[in-house]
């Protein structure tokens, strides 16, 4: 990485927690990423964007404000893209998945917080994150009663903190304010950067969120082949960096890799032997440098062939169909497609269940690990039901509990062990 100390001093980061960070995070990519034996040539791409996350990727968004494009952080993927494009914005994503600065954080939360919360305060108040030093507006959104009360403490130490309210059940009056919420929106991005969402700008940013999903499709679609031809672990990654990345270079990087991928399917080639015990996981999101568990679980001889989760196929399994002549019509569908999304925070939330039994058969998964962020009310209440229901139907399932330590590091392992070993013998 190239020498950004000018840029970064500009933004305002606290150069030493911000070199200490990237030492961490750098060492860990190493370890896990790159020991990795028979990777694709594709995950190239995604090692250089890793390498310069903090570096390059922020110059661009550096470059586009220069050029008076906003950039837009939020944190959940209920905050279309679609919409941030269609004023011409950078989409960024402020998910932390560090834990850094947790003292920090507790100045100002509960300590029974979940880790992805007390993570975006920690790089904030240690002013680590260029992506969030960056952001001109940043969305927050009325999920989990977590978020909904951070955010008011978020808000005075954020240059403009704009929260979106969500509703909680699949109803007519949910999605109606759902839509509402998206109306709201529009108007305040319209505001922030001076552009009108029109029916071209709005269909020209569907197509390119569009496309960027019908890639990690087709990536999910390889992953059934088994020998899996790419691991859990870079698939993860590649659903993380979308995230951050430029979207049409991104989805053209995903169908290069899925071109190999296909060629790898085809020769038989796996990133493990035919036969791995093969496992989804499914839960909370892994916002980056969160690699503990998948690091564990491709370590004791299984492979994680999909991810229920928002950093998965949850935050990119719809497609925005495009219809209609108006920009409210374009709203309806973009309303439409984010109403699918089946987050914990909804109940009753049937959809998830039903759909982790779909993803479990189409990728020949033989068993689902069940992974909640400790104090995460919504996913840890889900739990038990999912596993009793996912057992119920023949589908052995693990429910773990864990944060961003390394502490119970040896326990995750042996518990993983022991149910990889039951799985081996189903
Ligand atoms: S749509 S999963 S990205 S809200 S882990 S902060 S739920 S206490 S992240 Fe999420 Fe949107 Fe839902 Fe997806 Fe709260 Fe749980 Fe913490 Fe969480």
């Amino acid at each position: 990485m190239g020498d950004y100390t000018k840029m970064w001093t500009e933004l305002g980061l606290d150069l030493k927690g911000h070199d200490a960070l990237l030492s961490v995070l750098g060492g860990a990519y190493t370890n896990i990423f790159l020991s990795q034996k028979n990777r694709p040539e594709g995950m190239k791409y995604f090692d250089f964007v890793m390498s310069e996350v903090h570096g390059l990727r922020i110059q661009e968004l550096m470059d586009a404000k220069i050029q008076g494009r906003k950039v837009i952080g939020s944190y959940c993927v209920f905050v279309p893209e679609e919409l941030i494009l269609a004023v011409d914005g950078v989409s960024v994503g402020l998910c932390a998945g560090a834990e850094f600065n947790f003292e920090g954080a507790e100045t100002m939360l509960p300590r029974n917080t979940c880790a992805l919360i007390k993570s975006a305060f920690g790089f904030k108040l240690g002013q680590v994150c260029p992506y969030l030093e960056a952001s001109d507006v940043v969305i927050g959104e009325n999920t989990c009663d977590g978020k909904k009360k951070s955010y008011e403490m978020l808000a005075p130490l954020v240059k403009d903190l704009y929260v979106m309210d969500m509703p909680q059940m699949k109803s007519e009056s949910g999605r109606t304010l759902l839509k509402e919420e998206y109306r709201k929106l529009i108007d305040k991005l319209e505001k922030v950067s001076g552009k009108k969402v029109t029916v071209e700008s709005l269909q020209k940013g569907i197509n390119i969120v569009n496309a960027k999903r019908d890639a990690l499709r087709r990536l999910t679609e390889l992953r059934a082949a088994d020998p899996a031809p790419i691991s859990g672990l870079d698939a993860l990654l590649v659903n993380q960096v979308f995230f951050y990345d430029d979207p049409v270079r991104f989805t053209d990087s995903v169908n290069k890799l899925c071109d190999e991928l296909e060629d790898r399917v085809k020769k038989g080639i796996g990133i493990f032997p035919k036969g791995t015990t093969r496992v989804i996981v499914s839960g909370c999101p892994m916002a980056v440098p969160n690699w503990k568990l998948p690091m564990l679980i491709e370590s004791v001889n299984a492979v994680i062939v999909g991810e229920e989760s928002c950093v998965g196929e949850r935050g990119a399994r719809w497609i925005t169909e495009l219809k209609g002549k108006t920009v409210d019509d374009l709203l309806d569908t973009i309303t439409e497609r984010y109403f699918n999304i089946d987050c914990a925070i909804f109940t009753p939330n049937p959809s998830r269940l039903a759909y982790i039994k779909e993803m479990s058969k189409k990728l020949k998964a033989d068993g689902v690990i069940h992974y909640s962020l400790q104090f995460c009310q919504p996913y840890i209440m889900e739990s038990g039901p999912v596993e009793k229901n996912l057992e119920k139907s023949g589908i052995p399932t693990i429910l773990l509990e864990t944060d961003y330590s390394e502490q119970d590091a040896g326990q995750l392992k042996t518990r993983i062990e022991a149910f990889v070993e039951r799985l081996h013998k189903k």
